[in-house]
């Protein structure tokens, strides 16, 4: 078998609600989805986590879309027919820097290999849970209302997600999380700062404390490694790295140098789930928690979280919301709550396939690329 064909489709989807985070306002999710198609038919899918300008990490969807067409297709032109998941993350280590691209490309290839073989994407990676528990990440609302956010969170809570997340930064921290602790004092709690502080808000940070908060998320500037530890140093709620958190190395430093006590998995900014699952292997070896992250994912990204949510070391709840959480109509057929959990799909790869009649209405922009010839 093998992989002739790439197709690359540009997505824009209205969010249900504006997402607003330290830093910025999101109204539509602009993203990529990778189709690779093999000689025997089949497909498999990725999906490109970036957004449309660099906001969250370096990456955004047109310098995504740039690096795959120029250099890292080039790349995988050069691998011999029917590599192995491995052989293809090797192969795109060549190219520096853009692991969303990189793994929005190995998943679609990883995906079809799997189905060739018809096995799940949970089992090839070990999951060991059937259905995960999901947490909801809530952003500042537009109003900065305190009353908006407890009526949002409220909606959530009676969804029954079993973990919030609120996004903070200077100016919207103690009073937030001080009002959606007494208003559910038992519910597991935390916060994401997207890198909004400086080392100086050590003191003020230590003042979430009393909360009992699973953790403050990434408060700091990706590369400020031993601001983290003062940090860690200064508060009792766990510090927990994600942007900073680019490669097995990173975790592996990170946690070392006390940095950061749990990590945030997200598939697509370490470069794929063969790294995924190797920087949660080094954490369950070490007893260190950890979750899966997310990226505003379609049901295509959401899929492939959920297996890998499903290694025995996701001992912490993640950001696998379901698909109504931001989307009125998802790409896939849509990923529904039930108790509070989803399930890890069972089929052959990433187990879901994106709707071609909702693909075709969301596609802004495609693209076809041949694998075969260069
Ligand atoms: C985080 N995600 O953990 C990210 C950040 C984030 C679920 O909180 C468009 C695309 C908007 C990706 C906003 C969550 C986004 C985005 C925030 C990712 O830091
Ligand atoms: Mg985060």
């Amino acid at each position: 078998m093998t992989i002739d064909l790439l197709r690359l489709h540009r997505l824009n989807i209205p969010l249900v609600r504006p997402f607003r985070t330290s830093f910025g306002t999101e109204h539509v999710r602009d993203l990529v989805l990778v189709e690779a198609v093999s000689s025997d038919g089949i497909r498999g899918w990725g999906e490109c986590v970036t957004m449309s300008w660099p906001g969250y990490s370096a990456e955004y969807t047109d310098g995504a879309i740039d690096v795959m067409q120029r250099h890292l297709v080039p790349t995988l032109r050069e691998l011999p027919s029917g590599a192995d998941p491995q052989a293809v993350r090797e192969a795109l280590e060549v190219v520096r820097g853009h692991p969303m691209a990189k793994n929005a490309l190995s998943t679609a290839l990883l995906d079809v290999w799997l189905r060739a073989r018809e096995e799940s994407l949970g089992s090839y990676l070990g999951a060991t849970r059937e259905r995960i528990d999901c947490g909801v990440s809530v952003g500042i609302p537009a109003t900065e209302s305190i009353t908006a956010l407890l009526e949002e969170v409220g909606s959530y809570v009676d969804a029954g997600y079993r973990r919030i997340k609120l996004k903070i930064e200077p100016g919207w921290d103690l009073e937030p999380v001080a009002a959606v602790r007494a208003a559910w004092p038992d519910i597991p709690l935390q916060v994401d700062a997207n890198q909004a502080y400086t080392r100086s808000h050590a003191d003020h940070l230590a003042q979430l404390d009393p909360f009992n908060l699973n953790l403050i998320e990434q408060p700091l500037h990706e590369e400020d490694w031993y601001g983290h530890v003062i940090l860690s140093e200064a508060c009792a709620t766990p510090i927990c790295l994600d942007e900073s958190i680019l490669s097995v190395d990173s975790a592996d430093s990170a946690l070392r140098f006390g940095a950061t006590t749990i990590i945030n998995i997200k598939p697509g900014r370490v470069g794929g789930y063969l790294t995924a699952r190797e920087i949660h292997d080094l954490c369950l070896d070490r007893g260190v928690p950890v979750w899966c992250g997310g990226m505003l994912e379609t049901g295509v990204g959401r899929a492939a979280n959920l297996a890998l949510a499903g290694l025995p070391g996701f001992t912490v709840i993640g950001d696998t919301s379901a698909s109504s959480r931001y989307y009125a109509v998802d790409v896939t057929e849509p990923f529904v709550l039930d108790d509070g959990r989803l399930d890890v799909p069972t089929g052959p790869g990433i187990g879901v396939d994106p709707l071609p009649d909702v693909l075709a209405d969301l596609t802004v922009w495609s693209a076809e690329v041949r694998l075969d010839e260069g």
